[in-house]
C-alpha cells in the first residue's frame, strides 16, 4: 500500500478493482494525453511491475463500451498472430486487464469509466523525434501495426468516434461555431480564419478520394502520433504502438499525415513558439523509409498519389479541429491556459504552411522513396 498519499486514496482503490499481483506502490499521472486522463500503476511484484489506468473521457467517448470490445478484439488478433507466425523482430501489443471480477472496466459511483492496460515492460516513448535513425524506427512502428491489423475483418470492429478524421465534418462544424459565436478578434485569430477560408475547398481531398474508390477502406490506428510509438530501452528500437481506441475502417493516410505532421515537426506540437515551427524533411525520410520498408506491399499506385494531400491535409485537420475548439470554449481537447488551443492551431497551421512549402521536395521524396 502507498503511504502518506491521501491524494492518490480515490486512485488507489479504483486501481485495486483490476487483476494484478502484488501491492501497489505509486501511482503517478502518465503522458500528456489530451483526451483521456492516464496513470500508471507501480507494483511490487517481479513479473507485472507496472500498468496503466486510464479515465476514458466519455464526452469525447460516448460508447466507451464499444471502445473496450474494440480494443479486446483488436489485441486478441494481433497478440495470436504474433504468437503464431516467426517475427524477425521483437514486438508486443498491450492487453486488456480486467477487474478481480472479470469486467473490461470499472464504473465509479461518480459514473467515471475507468479501464486498465498493460505496460510494456521496458520501454518508453518520445515526444519529439531525436534523429533519422529515430524517425525510421517510427514509421517502421507504424508499418508494423497496419501490416498486423491488415487481417483483421473491419466489419468485427465498431466505430468508436463518429467523423473522426473527416476533414469536411469538422470544417462543417467550424463554419456551425463560427454562426453562433461572436469571435473575440485578434491577429492570431484573424490568421487562423483567413487560414481556413483559403484551404475550405481543398479539405474535402481525401474523402472524394475515398468516394470516388480511389483509395481503399483499411483499417487504421487513428492517432499514431510519435508519443504513442514505445521504444525498447535497451535496443532503441520501437517494440510497440500503444493508444488503441481509434482503430477503425478509414484510411492509411489519416495515420501516415498523423505520424508525419507530429514526427517532422522539431518542435513539438505544445510549442508556443509558433512562428518558427517548420516542417523537416530529413525526418520525413526517415519516417517514410521506415514505414516503407513493411508497407510497399500492401500500397496501391493511388496511395502513393494521395500521400502529399495526406501530410498536408492531417495537419491541417488538426490545426483546424483546435482552432475551433477554441472558438468553441475549450470543450473537447484538455487546456492548461485559456489560448492553449489557439496555440495549439497556429502550431498546425504553421506546419502545413511549411509543408506546402517543400510540396515539390516532398513529391519528389515520395517518387525516389516508391
Ligand atoms: C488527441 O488524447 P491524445 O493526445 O491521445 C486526439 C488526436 C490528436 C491529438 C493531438 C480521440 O489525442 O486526434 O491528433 O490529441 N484524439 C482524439 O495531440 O481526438
Ligand atoms: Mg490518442
Amino acid at each position: 500500500m502507498i503511504k502518506n498519499s491521501k491524494a492518490f486514496d480515490p486512485l488507489i482503490s479504483i486501481a485495486e478493482q483490476f487483476s494484478h499481483q502484488g501491492n501497489i506502490t505509486d501511482i503517478q499521472a502518465l503522458g500528456n494525453g489530451n483526451i483521456n486522463d492516464t496513470f500508471l500503476v507501480s507494483l511490487d511484484d517481479l513479473e507485472q511491475t507496472r500498468f496503466v489506468l486510464q479515465r476514458i473521457n466519455t464526452n469525447v467517448f460516448r460508447h466507451p463500451q464499444r471502445v473496450m470490445k474494440n480494443m479486446y478484439i483488436l489485441t486478441e488478433h494481433v497478440h495470436k498472430k504474433l504468437q503464431n507466425t516467426p517475427q524477425t523482430r521483437p514486438w508486443e501489443i498491450p492487453r486488456v486487464i480486467l477487474t478481480k471480477t472479470g469486467q473490461d472496466h470499472w464504473n465509479t459511483v461518480e459514473g467515471d469509466y475507468w479501464r486498465a492496460i498493460s505496460f510494456i515492460e521496458g520501454s518508453e516513448s518520445f515526444d519529439l523525434i531525436a534523429d533519422v535513425s529515430h524517425a525510421q524506427e517510427v514509421g517502421y512502428a507504424l508499418g508494423m501495426f497496419h501490416n498486423l491489423i491488415s487481417d483483421l475483418p473491419s466489419e468485427r470492429l465498431t466505430d468508436t468516434l463518429e467523423g473522426f478524421h473527416i476533414t469536411p465534418l469538422y470544417l462543417e462544424q467550424y463554419e456551425k461555431i463560427l454562426a453562433q459565436n461572436t469571435v473575440k478578434s485578434s491577429p492570431e485569430v484573424e490568421y487562423g480564419l483567413n487560414f481556413v477560408r483559403d484551404r475550405a475547398e481543398w479539405c474535402f481531398v481525401l474523402e472524394n478520394a475515398k468516394q470516388e474508390n480511389k483509395l481503399p477502406l483499411r483499417l487504421m490506428h487513428g492517432d499514431p502520433k510519435v508519443n504513442n510509438v514505445m521504444f525498447d530501452s535497451k535496443t532503441g528500437k520501437a517494440i510497440s504502438v500503444i493508444d488503441l481506441d481509434t482503430v477503425k475502417p478509414g484510411l492509411v493516410h489519416y495515420d501516415i499525415g498523423d505520424c508525419l505532421r507530429s514526427g517532422c515537426n522539431p518542435m513539438g506540437e505544445e510549442t508556443q513558439d509558433w512562428q518558427n515551427i517548420y516542417f523537416d524533411l530529413e525526418l520525413c525520410r526517415g519516417i517514410l523509409t521506415g514505414y516503407l520498408e513493411v508497407a510497399r506491399t500492401f500500397l496501391i499506385d493511388n496511395d502513393y498519389a494521395f500521400l502529399f494531400d495526406a501530410i498536408r491535409l492531417i495537419s491541417f485537420e488538426l490545426g483546424l479541429r483546435f482552432f475551433t475548439d477554441h472558438l468553441a470554449g475549450n470543450i473537447y481537447f484538455k487546456v492548461k491556459y485559456p489560448d492553449h488551443n489557439l496555440a495549439r492551431a497556429l502550431v498546425q497551421f504553421k506546419l502545413t504552411e511549411s509543408i506546402e512549402k517543400q510540396e515539390s521536395q516532398i513529391r519528389q521524396l515520395i517518387t525516389d522513396l516508391r
